[in-house]
């Protein structure tokens, strides 16, 4: 296996070490080979968007702890990339939003299922749906191994968190009348175009931040309320391109 120790002062160190951690979980089977892929191309989003948390994805991040709290049954989807990069963050967002873990794979294999499992369950997790016989249901009209869910989480969901997706997955929970809470980096993708709520920032900022406005919102059902009467998903996802468009724009001005 080949890796590296990053050194502190190399002025890339935080992405690196991102990237390294990656490809530990890609040789820990949790993380698939298209996964390390589809991280570089979230790379580079992150690139134009500054690579820290912009005000659009800092409203979504509201609109989405609003909605997880006010959720009858709130199921956060698990794949690899997650697992490897935030499985505390989700195991604490779980807890405080009395959400359900599920693991739900494009790349489904009984290993990395059992993989992911273990890492949810290492860092705090009591109860992992969606492995092995468990993902007995099927969303209907969805070709993928995404299709099959546990009957007890995704299946009967009114809320779906949804970090790192691939596009048609979104749009099928959405037309069953299920809320989707979308990270991706990228704002020009189907799953955040299609999500009833799209948070494009980074799943390592992101996740931790959503676990902070969740705390300071778990009592105030008027506050939730608020937040998510004014919030507009379709216009807060135009704010992040604008800011794309103009963050490019002063660069090329330099
Ligand atoms: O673990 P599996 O088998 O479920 O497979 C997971 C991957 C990610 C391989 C699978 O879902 C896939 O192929 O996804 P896509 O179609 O490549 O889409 C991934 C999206 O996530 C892209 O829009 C990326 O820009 C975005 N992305 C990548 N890394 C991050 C990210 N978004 C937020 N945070 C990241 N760290």
């Amino acid at each position: 296996m080949t890796s590296i120790k990053v050194p502190p002062e190399h002025p890339r160190a935080e992405s690196l070490q991102i990237r390294e951690k990656l490809v530990e979980y890609y040789h820990r089977g949790v993380v698939a080979s298209a996964g390390l892929i589809a991280h570089g191309r979230g790379e580079a989003f992150d690139y134009m968007l500054g690579e820290k948390i912009t005000k659009p994805a800092l409203n979504a991040v509201k609109a989405a702890a609003a909605t997880l709290l006010t959720a009858e049954k709130a199921v956060i989807s698990v794949n690899g990339n997650t697992a490897a990069l935030v499985a505390e963050e989700i195991v604490r967002l779980a807890q405080i939003t009395k959400a359900k873990i599920e693991v739900n794979l494009f790349y489904r294999s009984v290993d990395r299922e059992l993989a992911i499992k273990g890492v949810l369950e290492k860092a705090g997790a009591h109860e992992v749906l969606g492995v092995g016989e468990d993902a007995s249901a099927k969303i209907p009209e969805l070709g993928s191994e995404r299709r099959r869910v546990d009957p007890r989480g995704i299946l009967v969901a009114d809320v779906v968190l949804v970090p790192l997706e691939d596009g048609d997955r979104t749009e099928a929970l959405v037309k069953m009348g299920k809320k989707v809470i979308a990270i991706d980096l990228n704002p020009l993708s189907r799953t955040s175009q299609k999500a009833t709520i799209t948070i494009v920032d980074n799943v390592v900022r992101a996740t931790p931040k959503l676990v902070e406005i969740v705390g300071k919102l778990e009592h105030d059902l008027k506050k939730c309320n608020e937040i998510l009467l004014n919030f507009d998903n379709k216009k807060n996802l135009a704010e992040s391109i604008t800011l794309i468009k103009g963050r490019l724009s002063k660069l090329a001005e330099k």
